[in-house]
């Protein structure tokens, strides 16, 4: 369940948040196919509660009124058309799996296909659920449980969500049907949300009855789904990420909030050189890692002080780190704007999603960040699908916030987040030649669009961040994209 099972030569994957499955499907064919994207996290794409009491929130769609496939993403035949073309572009699918709970709490009782519920009754019709296939007695997680009580944090509800119980046969059935069905479809794996809030044990028994992944989208025979389990351990908790590593892969929490707490310049970049399991982060293999997910951008979860889109050049500097690294397995984030945190995507007045514009230098518009699309970033991608699994070479740094390293004679990379420049001469591990800059620009026929860097017979660079520059990397790579 460790294998997010990419297409050779690809590593990183993307969440498009709250996008909808047409819109995703043409990324696939004009972006992120080209460009070299491993795999897409979609928002959930069974049915949820409408909550228009709350102007439709973005949390609406982690409220599961059916598994039927229609949301405001998209109904099951463009869900399945998406899978289709994406695949066939060396794209994966990962869907975000709400199997702990239904919805619960609001005055709403209608979905986005139309199914009711009855939350107050455990009813729950369109799947069918009642009251047998709940948790009981009936409890509320409060924040002091997470420090004590294992038992409650996952026998009661996550914020008043009507909390199922896995342990039973009939639950364990409709979720291993609902996620047969997407592998039916194409999809290569999926997040497991809230899996804190589930017993391991139960989880086991989940993903030892999926199928495997459908060769018909060119998976090979054999091939387990991808799992990663979301599962916040910042650690001081009842519950450790160390009962789910044995189960598949997990969401490494750390690996943001420090790298956030390093190029805010609460920590100095120097200490990164044993960045790894040497930080408490997951084994390698087992750990998705991000900078910001759509809980943590914007408050919810464990929240804190994590960079995003907002803090655009520290923001920058922590993501092109994480796909300099080798540690684990990348996850981008790809936002909508927002001042609300609650508010939903880019929407007409009927509730409808806006589609993503796409404006002539390949950022979007409509309302929507697109991370994914600034140069600095999946330029980096590429630097990433280039050096491959090698390991880290040629540390420098300058005893403070000035570092450098290199990547299997494929990469090398330089950050200044110091107050000051950055003027070295460096030893890279680069074959000798003229390479372009990915970060300050792009090589533009037998010109570079940003800056240019020669590396000597010696393998030595004349390298400068100055510490007004627009942005606080430079990144250089063998290979086409990048070499004159
Ligand atoms: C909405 C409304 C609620 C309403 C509810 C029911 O907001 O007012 O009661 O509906 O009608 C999302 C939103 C929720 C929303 C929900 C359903 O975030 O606000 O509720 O949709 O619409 C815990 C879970 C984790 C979860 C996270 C949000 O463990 O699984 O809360 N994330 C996922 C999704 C998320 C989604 C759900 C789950 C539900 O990614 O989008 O909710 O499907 C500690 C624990 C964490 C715990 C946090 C929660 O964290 O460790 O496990 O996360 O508390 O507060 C420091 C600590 C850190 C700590 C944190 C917060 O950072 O280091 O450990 O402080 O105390």
């Amino acid at each position: 369940y460790k294998n997010p099972h990419y297409a050779s030569g690809r590593t990183t994957m993307v969440h498009l948040f709250e996008w909808k499955w047409d819109d995703i499907a043409a990324e696939c064919e004009r972006f992120l196919g080209p460009r070299g994207f491993g795999g897409i996290q979609i928002s959930p794409p069974n049915e949820n509660l409408v909550i228009w009491s709350r102007q439709r929130p973005w949390w609406e769609r982690y409220q599961p009124i059916s598994y039927r496939l229609v949301t405001r993403s998209g109904n099951e035949a463009q869900f399945t058309s998406m899978v289709r073309r994406c695949n066939d572009v060396g794209v994966r699918i990962y869907v975000d799996a709400i199997i702990n709970h239904m919805t619960g709490t609001w005055n709403e009782n209608t979905g986005t296909g139309g199914s009711t519920a009855n939350f107050g009754q455990w009813s729950y019709p369109s799947v069918p659920y009642g009251r047998n296939d709940f948790n009981f007695p009936h409890c509320v997680i409060s924040g002091n449980d997470y420090g004590c009580c294992p038992d409650r944090v996952r026998n009661c509800e996550l914020s008043g969500l009507k909390d199922l119980n896995q342990g039973t046969e009939y639950v364990r059935t409709q979720i291993v049907n609902y996620m047969n069905h997407l592998i039916s479809l194409g999809v290569a794996g999926f997040r497991i949300d809230a899996a804190k809030h589930m017993w391991p044990g139960d989880l086991r028994v989940i993903f030892d009855r999926l199928n495997n992944l459908n060769t018909a989208h060119g998976f090979p025979s054999g091939a387990r789904p991808y799992i990663y389990q979301e599962v916040i351990d910042l650690g001081g908790e009842a519950i450790s990420r160390d009962e789910y590593t044995p189960l598949a892969a997990v969401t490494e929490f750390k690996y943001g909030m420090e790298l956030s707490r390093c190029f805010q310049r609460n920590n100095q970049l120097r200490w990164l050189h044993n960045w790894g399991v040497g930080w408490g982060l997951l084994a390698s293999n087992d750990a998705l890692n991000f900078i910001d997910n759509h809980d943590n951008q914007r408050g919810h979860g464990a929240g804190g002080s994590i960079l995003t889109h907002k803090q655009a050049k520290q923001y920058k500097g922590a993501i092109a780190f994480m796909l300099a690294h080798p540690h684990g397995w990348p996850q981008l984030m790809s936002s909508f704007g927002f001042s609300d945190t609650e508010a939903g995507p880019p929407m007409d007045n009927s509730g409808n999603i806006v589609s993503p514009s796409i404006n002539s230098d390949n950022t979007c518009g409509n309302g929507w960040i697109c991370e994914h699309r600034w140069r600095q970033i999946y330029s980096m991608v590429a630097f990433r699908n280039r050096v491959g699994s090698t390991a880290v070479t040629n540390w420098w740094d300058n005893g403070g916030n000035q570092i450098a390293f290199c990547r299997g004679n494929q990469g090398f990379v330089a950050f200044n987040n110091d107050y000051w420049d950055l003027n070295q001469t460096l030893q890279t591990c680069l074959p000798a030649g003229t390479y372009c800059d990915v970060i300050s620009g792009e090589k533009s026929g037998n010109n570079c669009t940003g800056k240019r860097i020669t590396v000597g017979s010696d393998g030595r660079a004349s390298i400068s961040l100055g510490s007004n520059d627009y942005d606080m990397v430079l990144a250089i790579h063998a290979g086409t994209e990048s070499r004159l």
